[in-house]
């Protein structure tokens, strides 16, 4: 079975943070490789920033499609383009807030998401009201670190530690999602510090993903994901016609 991850901004360490998450979790007989887009923003911190990370991210699902890939991952809080992602790939396609979300309804009564800047809580908001009945996601709250900050700011763990910890108090939650790939390094030590789970998106998406390949089931072709019609595409996006 082949799974690819895709960071959808063009951070290479934070794709290599993220593929050490995911590879923690592969099973035997999995080959994975994580992907850092030719294309789009350094970080995805806004609308702007999701819009252009899109293209990027298409590109290398048509670039696994080519090469064979089961299943693919979608390595940012904000699931971009996840619908058009599943259009073109025959496999299973699982976003990381999707992911995270759904497990953390799995192990508890009602979870609060603890994120990067403050201007990225609609999103999540949004993607709650998609995947998660009402009363599920119980808050959303960020500590204001910028995405590439995660990696180099000593008290990130300090900090999201101590906002999960208010969360739980303040939103009645028993279940901590972090709300960015970049904070999956901090799962671990996060868990033991608040007794409570807490969810990384990344290392859960990868084994819903492989769960699904396993299954032997992949993204349907009836109907709304069955791919795009073919026609042009001008300007920079000449080379996204579809065959
Ligand atoms: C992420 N941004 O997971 C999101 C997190 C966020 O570049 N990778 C990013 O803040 O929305």
């Amino acid at each position: 079975m082949r799974i690819r991850v895709i960071n959808p901004n063009t951070t290479e360490s934070m794709t290599a943070l993220i593929e050490a998450s995911a590879r923690a979790v592969i099973g035997p007989g999995v080959t994975l490789d994580a992907v850092t887009p030719a294309m789009g923003p350094a970080s995805i911190e806004s609308h702007y920033d999701e819009a252009l990370s899109v293209p990027g991210l298409l590109a290398a699902i048509a670039e696994g499609e080519r090469d064979g890939v089961d299943g693919y991952v979608l390595a940012c809080f904000g699931d971009p383009g996840l619908d058009a992602a599943r259009e073109l790939a025959s496999g299973p396609v699982v976003g990381i807030a999707e992911a995270a979300m759904h497990a953390a309804m799995l192990v508890g009564r009602g979870f609060s998401v603890v994120t990067t800047l403050d201007r990225t809580r609609g999103r999540a908001w949004d993607l709650a009201a998609r995947y998660a009945p009402p009363g599920a996601c119980r808050g959303v709250h960020a500590c204001d670190i910028p995405v590439l900050a995660l990696e180099s700011d000593p008290t990130v763990l300090k900090r999201v530690v101590a906002l999960a910890r208010l969360a739980l108090d303040r939103d009645g939650s028993d279940v901590i999602v972090l709300g960015c790939a970049g904070m999956a390094d901090l799962c671990a030590a996060a868990t033991a510090e608040l007794g409570v789970p807490v969810i990384d998106g990344v290392a859960a998406a990868t084994l819903l993903v492989q769960s699904l390949v396993t299954l032997g089931v992949g993204t349907s072709k009836r109907g709304e994901y069955a791919p795009p019609p073919a026609k042009a595409y001008t300007g920079l996006l000449a080379s996204f016609r579809r065959p």
